[in-house]
């Protein structure tokens, strides 16, 4: 039993080793090729919509602690298994630890370079040393204790001091059934134990020795690296242009101030992060630059410097993400800074038969956004600033698309360093690709705030209130019902931009009883969201928020 526990252990702490020592050699060349990452991303990227959906649905944006938390619990049972099976004369586990490292390898080629193996290579061949090293010193101190057994039931030696000689491994007698019933002599078994003391220690020592260097080079390698391509320190130095058409100052009625309702600009730190990025790409503005190329008369870069010549203007503008469920808070609303895509665009030229932007980020993934859509006039634009701030960095530092009007995965693209000009029946985009729809307009929508859902209330006056949009469209009105009765008008804040969303209120005389309250909100063309409840996948959910509380 105690050399099972052993062996599952050095299994862990070699496999533990094979990725410490991994990670410290990606911090030296390129964060990406971790096998962890390498991995992780593989898995990101062809993990299915109904699972991925479920991982949002139950983690929400923690969805990519849990992914590691799942490869780390998979890691634990691959490394314990591979550490039962190596034996000194057959090398199953490191077979085993090989076996991994051929698919984290080639997902991290895959990812990076040929160079990218590197990293795995150098992390599996310590590991299986180390694995190969504790399963031999695990062996003989099984067999030191087995023939100590063998030796004391053979002698009759009551259960004494352990002087007597403990037998080399070259004194340990062969396999033989007599060795079975001497281990189960509790008394003999105790002898045994201690004769082997010698070797036991030497395991633990090599256990503990291997386990404490793979979580030195694990931590080492992960803080070596996020120190090295960190950009917080130049994104803290960004001083960004004055605006030449700033944002008009706030209407003091767009904020109703409602406890418990949601203030009209969400602040940078609370506002939602959705992508497939496992390391937040580190993006120095030095080395960023914008290439508009594909179906374009004449290609053009733009580098940071060049982006300092350009008007540049400060809009406000309310993000979406399309797997944001009724009620659900994937949703947030910002000031942002940035170039026109319009002009960008018209001085690249595009063809008059392309049809779709497709923007790349550094780490390879891309929105397909319609042209018509980035060059109708509304703000579209190359942002580089967010409430006022350099953008942070896991909100795309240096510079994202921000798109009235149009879902996240069609236009959002952090880190972008790419607008390809193309067409539609050409091009797919990283989420069409997986199911979802290549086109992305925004759905009307409202969410209840307050009060909250399965919650308990006096009665009385109270406010119910919430939010509602239909980026680009604006909202006209918001209706809330209360227990199938009829609908009645709320109170709507004032409009600031027909591209963010609006608050509302709705005063109520609060019953004694359980309530069901409903809500639906009515865009600037004239149409009201669609009662009919429809899921997130493929272009976004729809239905009335529902809120059911119970009254005093
Ligand atoms: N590079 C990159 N950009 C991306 C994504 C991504 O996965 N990678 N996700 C998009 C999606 S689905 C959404 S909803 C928005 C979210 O932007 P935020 O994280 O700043 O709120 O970013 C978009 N931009
Ligand atoms: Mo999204």
């Amino acid at each position: 039993m105690a050399e099972l526990r052993l062996r599952v252990v050095a299994g862990i702490v070699s496999a533990g080793l094979t990725l410490g020592v991994a990670e410290l050699v990606a911090a030296f060349a390129d964060a990406r090729s971790a096998p962890l990452n390498a991995l992780g991303s593989v898995v990101v990227d062809h993990t299915s919509d109904s699972l991925r959906e479920w991982a949002i649905d139950t983690f929400g944006t923690d969805d990519k602690s849990a992914l590691y938390l799942i490869m780390g619990v998979v890691a634990l049972v691959v490394a314990g298994l591979a550490g039962v099976i190596e034996r000194p004369s057959r090398a199953t586990g490191s077979w085993l630890l090989a076996a991994f490292g051929v698919i984290a390898a080639a997902a991290a080629v895959a990812r990076t370079s040929v160079s990218g193996a590197l990293p795995t290579v150098i992390g599996v061949s310590v590991g299986i040393y180390a694995l190969r090293v504790l399963t031999r010193r695990i062996e003989r101190t099984a067999e030191a204790e087995e023939s100590s057994a063998f030796e004391r039931r053979d002698h009759r030696t009551p259960d004494t001091g352990s002087e007597s000689g403990r037998p080399s491994d070259e004194a340990a007698p062969p396999a033989s059934a007599a060795r079975v019933p001497a281990a189960s002599s509790t008394t003999a078994v105790d002898a045994a134990q201690r004769a082997a003391a010698p070797e036991r220690r030497q395991v633990l020592q090599g256990l503990l020795v291997t386990g404490g260097a793979a979580v030195v080079t694990g931590f080492g390698g992960r803080l070596l690296s996020a120190r090295r391509r960190d950009v917080s320190g130049e994104r803290a130095a960004v001083r960004l242009p004055e605006p030449s058409a700033p944002v008009q100052p706030l209407a003091p009625g767009v904020d109703l101030r409602v406890p418990g309702s949601t203030p009209y600009l969400t602040a940078n730190d609370d506002f939602y992060r959705i992508d497939t990025a496992l390391i937040v790409p580190q993006v120095s503005k030095d080395s960023w630059s914008l290439r508009i190329h594909g179906m374009v008369d004449h290609e053009i870069e733009l580098t940071w410097a060049d982006l300092a010549n350009r008007p540049v203007e400060e809009r406000l503008v309310t993000l979406a993400c399309v797997s944001n469920p009724v009620g659900g808070d994937l949703i947030g609303n910002a000031r942002w800074l940035g170039y026109r895509l319009d002009q960008l665009l018209a001085e690249a030229g595009p063809h008059a038969d392309a049809d779709m932007a497709l923007s790349h980020s550094t780490d390879g993934w891309t929105a397909g956004s319609p042209l018509s859509v980035l060059t109708d006039g509304r703000d579209a634009l190359l942002a580089i600033g967010m409430n006022g701030e350099p953008l942070p960095v896991q909100h795309g530092y240096p510079a994202r698309l921000v798109v009235p009007g149009l879902y996240g995965y069609v236009s959002a693209t952090k880190w972008v360093t790419e607008l390809e000009v193309t067409r539609f029946d050409r091009a797919t985009a990283y989420w069409t690709r997986r199911g979802w729809s290549a086109l992305g307009p925004i759905k009307t929508g409202t969410r209840i705030d307050t009060p909250r859902a399965r919650g308990r209330i006096e009665p009385g006056r109270i406010p119910i209130a919430g939010v509602a949009w239909a980026q680009h469209r604006g909202i006209r009105g918001v209706e809330v019902q209360i227990d199938n009765g009829a609908w009645q008008q709320a109170r709507l804040a004032d409009e600031q931009s027909v591209d963010t969303w609006r608050q509302w209120v709705f005063d109520w005389d609060a019953t004694t009883g359980p309530h069901t309250i409903r809500a639906r909100a009515t865009d600037g063309t004239g149409e009201t969201q669609t009662a009919e409840r429809s899921d997130v996948v493929p272009d976004g959910a729809t239905g009335y928020p529902t809120v059911t509380i119970q009254v005093g």
